[in-house]
C-alpha cells in the first residue's frame, strides 16, 4: 500500500518475515564468521524502522485498568468484553450519537501505519498498526467551529478491568488533543497489530496512536470523543500535573522531573537490544512542529 507519508513505511517496504530472517542470517553470520562487517546491515535495519515482533508488542504492556506491572495486562485483559463495542460522539458536533464499532468500521478507510511508540519510561518500539484517520472520524461527525480540543475517554467497568477498583489514577482514564493535532494525518485511531486485530491488553477494539507524543497519550479502548472549547482534563496531568503536561510532545532535550529523555531502550532484539538517541518529536518533526511555532516547548510540557 502506497503510503504518503515519511517514517511510515508499510509492510510492504519491509516485512517483517523478511527482517527476521534477515536477524536470522545476521545471527548466523555472526556466530560463525564474527561480527566483523556486519555493523553496516543492523544500520540498516535501524533506519528501516524495523518492527518490533508480536510477543513484544503484546505481552510488555501499560494498561493500568489490568495492573501496572507490564506484565499484567496481557494476562488480565481478556476479561474484557470488546464485542458489543460503542463509542459516543458528543460535545460540539452537528451528527453527535452512539455509533456501533461495526459502523464506523464500514465507514472507514483502514491502512497500515508503521510507527516509533515512545513511552515517557523511556522504552520504546516499532508497531506496525493497522487503522484509521482520527480525522475522518471527527469529519463524519461534523465539528462545528468553535471546537478547539477533543476529549477521549476510556470504558469504565470495573468488573472487568480489576485495575479500577484501586485509586491509581482517577477512573476512567482521560487524554486530550488539540483539535489540529487530533486533525493531523499522522493521528490515527488502531484497530489492528500486524494485520490481526488488536489485542485487548493494546486497547481493543480501538484505541488512539499519537506517535509524536509520549505514549500516556495514546489512550486505550475509546468509549467516548467529545468535542469541547475548553482544553480537557488528562489522567496523567491529574495524578501528576508537575511530571506530565497536557502536550507530552516527546521532546529529548527536556528532561523528565525524574530522568533524562535523551536516550530510549528499544524492546526486543536479544543480541541486539540497544539504547538509542530520542528524536524530536519522536522523528515526526518535520510533519509535526510546525503545529507548536512559537511555542515555548519547555513550558508546555
Ligand atoms: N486506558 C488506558 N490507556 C493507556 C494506558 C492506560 O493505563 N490506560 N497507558 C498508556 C501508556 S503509559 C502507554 S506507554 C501506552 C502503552 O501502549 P501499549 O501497551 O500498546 O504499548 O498506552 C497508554 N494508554
Ligand atoms: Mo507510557
Amino acid at each position: 500500500m502506497a503510503n504518503r507519508w515519511k517514517n511510515t513505511l508499510t509492510e510492504t517496504d519491509v516485512t517483517p518475515e523478511t527482517v527476521y530472517l534477515n536477524r536470522r542470517q545476521l545471527m548466523g553470520g555472526a556466530a560463525g564468521i564474527g561480527l566483523a562487517g556486519l555493523a553496516g546491515p543492523a544500520m540498516a535495519q535501524e533506519d528501516a524502522l524495523e518492527p518490533n515482533e508480536w510477543d513484544d508488542i503484546t505481552t510488555y504492556n501499560n494498561f493500568y485498568e489490568f495492573g501496572t506491572g507490564k506484565d499484567d495486562p496481557a494476562r488480565n485483559a481478556h476479561a474484557l468484553t470488546t464485542d458489543p463495542w460503542s463509542v459516543k460522539i458528543d460535545g460540539m458536533v452537528d451528527n453527535p450519537g452512539e455509533f456501533a464499532f461495526e459502523d464506523i468500521m464500514a465507514r472507514m478507510t483502514v491502512e497500515e501505519r508503521i510507527y516509533r511508540f515512545r513511552c515517557v519510561e523511556a522504552w520504546s518500539m516499532v508497531v506496525p498498526w493497522n487503522g484509521f484517520e482520527l480525522a475522518d472520524l471527527l469529519n463524519l461527525a461534523g465539528v462545528q467551529s468553535g471546537a478547539k480540543y477533543v476529549a477521549f475517554e476510556t470504558l469504565y467497568r470495573p468488573d472487568e478491568m480489576w485495575g479500577q477498583k484501586y485509586p491509581v489514577l482517577e477512573w476512567p482514564y482521560v487524554e486530550g488533543l488539540r483539535l489540529d493535532e487530533a486533525m493531523h494525518p499522522l493521528t490515527i485511531m488502531a484497530t489492528g497489530i500486524y494485520g490481526r486485530d488488536i489485542p485487548n491488553q493494546n486497547g481493543a477494539p480501538l484505541r488512539l496512536v499519537v506517535p509524536w507524543k509520549y505514549g500516556f497519550k495514546s489512550i486505550k479502548s475509546v468509549v467516548r470523543i467529545t468535542l469541547t472549547d475548553q482544553e480537557p482534563p488528562t489522567s496523567w496531568n491529574i495524578a501528576n500535573g508537575r511530571e506530565y503536561g497536557f502536550y507530552s510532545n516527546v521532546n529529548p532535550e527536556v528532561d523528565h522531573p525524574r530522568w533524562s529523555q535523551a536516550s530510549e531502550r528499544r524492546i526486543g532484539g536479544g543480541l541486539f537490544a540497544r539504547k538509542i538517541p530520542t528524536l524530536m518529536f519522536n522523528g515526526y518533526e518535520e510533519e509535526v512542529a510546525s503545529l507548536y511555532e512559537g511555542m515555548d516547548l519547555r513550558k508546555f510540557i
